[in-house]
């Protein structure tokens, strides 16, 4: 029987990679092919909102033909049989946590088929494409929607809520992220902090892999199931 009451879970786009969608840091990831400067930040999208809104097309059109994989379902697993409390905070804006059944889920980067109107500030689900032509369902104001994701220099969503679970958590696992990107690189140090257990499951040492009481390093789809199998047994 497992001794913690209250775990925290951090994902980054790792735990996706197996499932065919493109992480940002490795040698031919997303951000090997293109500036981050002109696809994600608020000034790239003032600059030229048709190559951000393609750039976002193009990997929310690619989300219909990945699948969740065994690690997500884990995680899904976890959730459901866990006797104790479980959240799940995830840096990547793809849906496949959801889809493997996920729901006490926080996307703190934002979400792919979501959009935001800059204008109402209204959120609308957007599983197509989106363009500069596209008017707000519900202010109807055109030229303001974009995607519903966190760019660089914007605030994550559910700082709060996510810091608050830290603090009473007995348990922080960090998943499938390189550890470059803050406040979601800074969780594992607010985790000890809280005196939490942490670990680190990635196939490799992360920029932060000295903030963590424990590592293991593998394949998600391997590594994860197994993570969760000792966690419940
Ligand atoms: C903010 C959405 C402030 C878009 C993304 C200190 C404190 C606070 C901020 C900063 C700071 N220092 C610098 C900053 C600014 C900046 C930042 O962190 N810059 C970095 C580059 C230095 N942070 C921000 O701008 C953040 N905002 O701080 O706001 C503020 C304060 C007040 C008021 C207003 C604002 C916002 C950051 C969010 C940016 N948006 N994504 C999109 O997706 O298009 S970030 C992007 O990086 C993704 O979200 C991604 O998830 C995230 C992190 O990347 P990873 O998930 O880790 O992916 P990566 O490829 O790097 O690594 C994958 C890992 O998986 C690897 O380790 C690999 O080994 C492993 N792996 C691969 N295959 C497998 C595997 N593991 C297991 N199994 C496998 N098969």
């Amino acid at each position: 029987m497992t001794r913690y009451s209250r775990i925290v879970i951090l994902t980054g786009a790792g735990i996706s990679a197996e499932s065919g969608v493109d992480t940002f840091r490795a040698k031919d990831g997303i951000w090997s092919k293109i500036d981050y400067r002109d696809v994600a930040t608020p000034q790239g999208f003032a600059r030229d909102p048709d190559r951000v809104h393609e750039f976002y097309n193009e990997r929310r059109r690619g989300l219909v033909s990945v699948s969740p994989n065994a690690a997500h379902a884990a995680l899904a697993r976890l959730e459901r049989e866990f006797a104790g409390n479980v959240l799940l905070v995830t840096q990547n804006i793809d849906d496949l946590h959801e889809r493997a059944g996920s729901s006490r889920l926080i996307h703190m980067h934002g979400e792919l088929v979501r959009a935001l109107c800059a204008n109402c500030g209204q959120r609308h689900d957007w599983p197509g494409d989106m363009d500069v032509g596209h008017s707000c369902p519900a202010c109807h104001s055109a030229g303001y929607l974009r995607p519903d994701v966190v760019w660089f220099g914007e605030m994550p969503y559910k700082m709060e809520r996510i810091s608050a679970a830290i603090a009473l958590c007995d348990l922080f696992v960090s998943i499938g992220t390189s550890g470059n990107v803050y406040p979601a690189a800074g969780f594992v140090e607010e985790a000890r902090i809280a005196g939490a257990h942490t670990v680190e499951l990635n196939l490799e040492p992360s920029e932060g892999r000295s903030h963590f009481a424990e590592a293991q390093y593998g394949r998600a789809t391997e590594i994860v199931p197994a993570f969760v199998e000792k966690l419940l047994g």
